[in-house]
């Protein structure tokens, strides 16, 4: 029994330093100083052993126990040292090595500008409003006063869905929504795509941007529009910008007039930018029409109010000396990368 206890604790203490695995370690653990293992068998022996021989074996039998149990202990421990200094040496961090640059984007240039309106008017209390795309006949025309005979309502001019349905040339659609929904004070601009039938050439695009305003309220008048738009003006193209008011015809409102700003590259003398003109057309408005009003809802008698509407890519073209329309839209990042 001597000798078989001897024998396993050589051969186990052999067999564990030969052994490179936590699992198999468990495993000989089991294997020998388990319940069934081969130490515990020859404890079970016992019983037949001279009282003499049992407590010399019994104390061998806890030797080689407790020898057993200390070489577990000791690999395991190496085996864990050993795996962490792997770990230690693969996944060492040069943090001196060059990062892995990842490229930011940009706003694209019709989204600066737009970002630049919406903010002054933001200042100025208005509301950003939104709506379809897809809209209605009625709210693109017959509620802006636009006569069933208007060339802008022709086949050639606007993308028809159906009889009733088109994509909207204007944003105004918008602004008839809010007027039906909300009382005044109404204080919103309506940013958004448009759509006209057009062929692509260097000013013109089928799908293109507007900025549309609009202020009801009691005792809104010109004034009003005229400082609201000079002050706009003002924000967007520098303290020192002188505008012109002159009149004009849309069909919303009444009275209407189209705004210039004095060319910021002639000072109003005439030169290529402004086509000798000395001034440039940056947006339509007026006082928006007792009509419309009645039609949405709102009182002219009690209310009145003032509208304009312009282009987003002709501001952006103008600010950034763009001359082709088609630049904006082709997403060419050599030209993107620009601005
Ligand atoms: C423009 C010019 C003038 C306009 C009018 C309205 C509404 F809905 F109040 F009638 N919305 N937008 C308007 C007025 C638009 O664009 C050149």
């Amino acid at each position: 029994m001597k000798a078989a206890l001897e024998k396993i604790k050589e051969t186990a203490i052999a067999v564990l330093e030969q052994t490179t695995e936590m699992k198999a370690i468990e495993d000989l653990r089991v294997k020998y100083l388990g319940k069934k293992g081969e130490v515990t068998a020859i404890l079970k022996q016992m019983g037949s052993l001279s009282a003499e021989d049992r407590p010399i074996i019994g104390q061998l039998a806890n030797e080689v126990r407790a020898a057993i149990e200390g070489e577990i202990t000791k690999r395991l421990a190496e085996l864990k040292e050993a795996e962490l200094n792997r770990k230690l040496k693969e996944e060492t961090l040069d943090v001196t090595m060059p990062g892995t640059r990842r490229p930011i984007g940009k706003k694209h240039p019709l989204s600066q500008v737009l970002d630049e309106v919406k903010e002054i008017f933001l200042g100025m209390g208005f509301d950003i409003a939104q709506g379809p795309e897809v809209e209605y006949d009625y709210y693109n025309f017959e509620a802006l006063n636009i006569p069933k005979n208007h060339p802008a309502r022709d086949t050639q001019d606007t993308f028809y869905i159906n009889d009733n349905i088109l994509l909207r040339t204007q944003t105004s659609p918008v602004q008839i929504r809010v007027m039906e929904q909300q009382k005044p004070p109404i204080r919103i601009i309506a940013p958004g795509r448009v759509y006209r039938s057009d062929a692509v050439d260097a000013t013109h695009s089928p799908l293109f941007h507007q900025i549309e305003g609009l202020v009801v309220d009691k005792g809104i008048t010109m004034a009003d529009l005229k400082g609201t738009l000079e002050i706009f003006a003002k924000r967007l193209y520098g303290d020192d910008t002188v505008c012109r008011f002159r009149p004009h015809h849309f069909p919303f409102t009444e009275p209407s007039a189209e705004v210039d700003v004095m060319c910021f590259a002639c000072h109003g003398e005439g030169c290529r930018l402004c086509k000798g003109e000395g001034w440039i057309e940056i947006l339509g408005a007026g006082m928006v029409h007792p009509k419309v009003l009645s039609i949405c809802g709102i009182d002219p008698e009690e209310y009145s109010g003032f509208a304009f509407g312009m282009g987003l890519e002709r501001i952006v073209m103008r600010r950034y000396n763009i001359d082709d329309m088609r630049l904006l839209f082709e997403n060419d990042l050599r030209f993107l990368k620009q601005f």
